[in-house]
């Protein structure tokens, strides 16, 4: 988000395994989890609000309108509470654990929980080409990057999902902030 909006920011990268057991972390952020922002002397956990808070206080990402507005918090908390859980179980057993510790039928029932929640997305996404509005939102940004590596496996089964998918990982901004360590 800070790339999409051209703000000059400070990467910070911490190691994930050890961030929950770093003091100095954890007197900024009791979470212990990345991302956490630093702005000023205010800090914010949780990736999501972290994009709206940003989105919010320096950007046009977030539209103005009171329904777009609730929109955008809809599509957010959606994509916490119905995608994140079971993405993040399909992700590390099929893609982020070791292959030795991957449990082929978690990630099967992992992704067999995302059906519903995806189809509703792509159904969505066969309406309008955004999430919210007629352009790319941080509702885009949040609910893509909440289930980025579906983008290599959605192509056959969702072609809406995909195609989304691929625009909003197409962005330059998205491409720039990949490249940070
Ligand atoms: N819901 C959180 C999830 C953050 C999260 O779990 N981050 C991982 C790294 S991608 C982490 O910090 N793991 C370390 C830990 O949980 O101890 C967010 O979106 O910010």
């Amino acid at each position: 988000m800070a790339t999409e909006l051209g703000l000059s920011f400070e990467h910070r990268p911490l190691e994930w395994q050890q961030c929950g057991r770093d003091e100095a972390y954890l007197a900024l952020n009791p979470a212990g989890t990345i991302p956490a922002v630093v702005d000023g002397d205010f800090v914010l956990s949780e990736s999501l609000a972290i994009n709206l808070y940003l989105a919010r206080k320096f950007g046009s990402l977030l539209p103005v309108d009171p329904q777009e507005q609730a929109k955008v918090m809809q599509w957010s908390f959606w994509a916490a509470t119905t995608l994140e859980d079971n993405y993040i179980q399909w992700a590390e057993h099929s893609h982020w654990l070791p292959a030795a510790l991957r449990d082929p039928t978690a990630a099967a029932s992992a992704a067999a929980n995302l059906n519903q929640p995806l189809d509703r997305l792509e159904l969505a996404l066969s309406k309008s080409e955004w999430l919210v509005g007629a352009s790319f939102t941080v509702a885009d940004l949040n609910v893509a990057s909440t289930i980025a590596l579906l983008r290599n496996v959605e192509r056959e089964k969702r072609p809406f999902v995909a195609r989304w998918l691929n625009l909003c990982f197409s962005r330059s901004a998205y491409i720039q902030a990949a490249k940070l360590p």
